[in-house]
C-alpha cells in the first residue's frame, strides 16, 4: 500500500514484516541468545514475551500515567517545560522538532524521580512509587537482555554491556508518551486513508537499549528501509525492545539501531513508555576487540557517551548522528 508521506516528496510503502519473538521463559532461555543475535542483526529490533516484569508494576504504571494525562493541561505544563526532563507537548528537544504528542521525560535516578514527582501529581509518593519500581523491573530487563546479547555473541566478558546499565551514574532515561487520538488531514488528502499523523518524528535511538511497551493501540512503525515502513503490532502484555546507536556502535555496526517512528490513531489515543538504557557519561564507547571481525576494521571512532549525548543535542530528531563518528 502507498500512503503519503509527512514529508509530501517522498512516498512511503507500508511492509507487513513478522518480527522476532523472544521467549524468556524458563524454556524458551536456552535459543534466546542465537535468536536475540539475528534479530539485533536483520532488525535491531524484536519483541520479549514472558520478560517476568510483574503484572503489578505494569497496571500501577499504566495507572501512574493515565492520571497525569487526565489531568487539565494547566496541570500538566506545571510539570514542564521539558528541558530536557519534565513534561512536553509537541516540542520534542531543542531544534524545532515537533509532533502530535504530549510526554514526561524522566531522569532513571529513584531520588530525582521523587523529587520531580511533587510537580507532576497530587499524590508524589504514589507516583514515584510506581515510576520507581517499573524502572527498577525495566532495567533488570534490559540488563538480562544484555547479557543474553554477550552471550550470543561470545564475548569473553559476560557484562560487558549490562555492566554500564547497572553503574549509579548510568545516564539512561524513562519517557511516557501519550499520543491523543487525532485524524491526520495530512494523510488522509494523500489518498492513503489511513487518518494518522505523525506523532513522534523518524529517528533512532541513541543509548545503549530500549525497552519499550505501549498499550493496545497501534502506531509505532520500524524502518528496515529507506521509506518502507513496518508495522509493529500493539501487545501491552510484551516488550519491544531496540537496539540503540551505541550499541550499534560497540558492535562495530553488526546489530542495527533500528529507525523508528510513532502515528497517531484517530479513534484511540496511544500510551506507550520506554525505558532507554544509556552509560554513564564518562564512559569509552568502543567496538568491542573481541567481537571484531578481522576482515572488518573499525567503523567509528571511539567517543564518550558526553560528547555522543551533546550531538544528539545538537542535531535534528531525524539526523544520523552516528555518522558523525566514523573512522573515515
Ligand atoms: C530520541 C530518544 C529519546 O526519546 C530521547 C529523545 C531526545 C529528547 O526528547 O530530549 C531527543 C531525541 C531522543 C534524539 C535527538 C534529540 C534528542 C530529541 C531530539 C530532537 C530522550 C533521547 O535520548 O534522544
Amino acid at each position: 500500500m502507498v500512503v503519503a508521506s509527512p514529508n509530501p516528496r517522498r512516498a512511503e510503502k507500508i511492509q507487513a514484516v513478522e518480527l522476532p519473538v523472544i521467549d524468556l521463559s524458563p524454556s524458551g532461555r536456552s535459543a534466546a541468545p542465537a535468536l536475540i543475535v539475528e534479530a539485533c542483526e536483520k532488525y535491531g529490533f524484536f519483541k520479549v514475551i514472558n520478560h517476568g516484569v510483574p503484572g503489578e508494576v505494569v497496571s500501577r504504571m499504566d495507572e501512574a500515567s493515565a492520571g497525569f494525562f487526565a489531568r487539565p493541561d494547566s496541570e500538566k505544563r506545571g510539570a514542564g517545560p521539558a528541558d530536557p526532563f519534565g513534561y512536553g507537548s509537541k516540542s520534542i528537544g531543542f531544534n524545532g522538532d515537533v509532533g502530535e504528542v504530549e510526554y514526561l521525560l524522566l531522569e532513571t535516578d529513584p531520588v530525582l524521580v521523587s523529587r520531580r514527582s511533587v510537580g507532576i501529581s497530587d499524590d508524589p509518593n504514589r507516583f514515584s512509587a510506581a515510576v520507581n519500581s517499573y524502572i527498577e523491573a525495566v532495567r533488570e530487563l534490559a540488563c538480562d537482555i544484555l547479557d543474553l546479547m554477550a552471550q550470543g555473541l561470545r564475548a569473553p566478558d559476560a557484562s560487558v554491556f549490562s555492566r554500564l546499565l547497572r553503574a549509579v551514574d548510568s545516564d539512561s532515561v524513562f519517557r511516557i508518551n501519550h499520543y491523543p487520538r487525532r485524524s491526520g488531514a495530512v494523510l488522509l488528502r494523500g489518498g492513503g486513508g489511513v487518518g494518522e499523523e505523525v506523532g513522534f518524528g523518524e529517528h533512532s535511538d541513541p543509548q545503549i537499549l530500549t525497552v519499550l511497551r505501549s498499550n493496545d493501540v497501534g502506531g509505532l512503525q520500524i524502518s528496515l528501509e529507506d521509506g518502507v515502513w513496518t508495522p509493529v503490532p500493539p501487545d501491552p502484555a510484551a516488550f519491544w525492545v531496540n537496539v540503540g546507536d551505541v550499541l550499534q556502535a560497540m558492535t562495530n555496526g553488526r546489530f542495527l539501531s533500528v529507525r523508528h517512528r510513532a502515528l497517531t490513531n484517530p479513534f484511540k489515543s496511544r500510551t506507550s513508555m520506554a525505558f532507554f538504557g544509556a552509560p554513564p557519561l564518562d564512559a569509552w564507547i568502543a567496538p568491542q576487540r573481541e567481537l571484531l571481525d578481522p576482515r572488518r576494521p573499525c567503523i567509528y571512532k571511539p567517543f564518550t557517551w558526553a560528547e555522543y549525548k551533546k550531538a544528539v543535542y545538537s542535531l535534528r530528531l531525524g539526523d544520523t548522528r552516528l555518522d558523525l563518528f566514523r573512522a573515515r
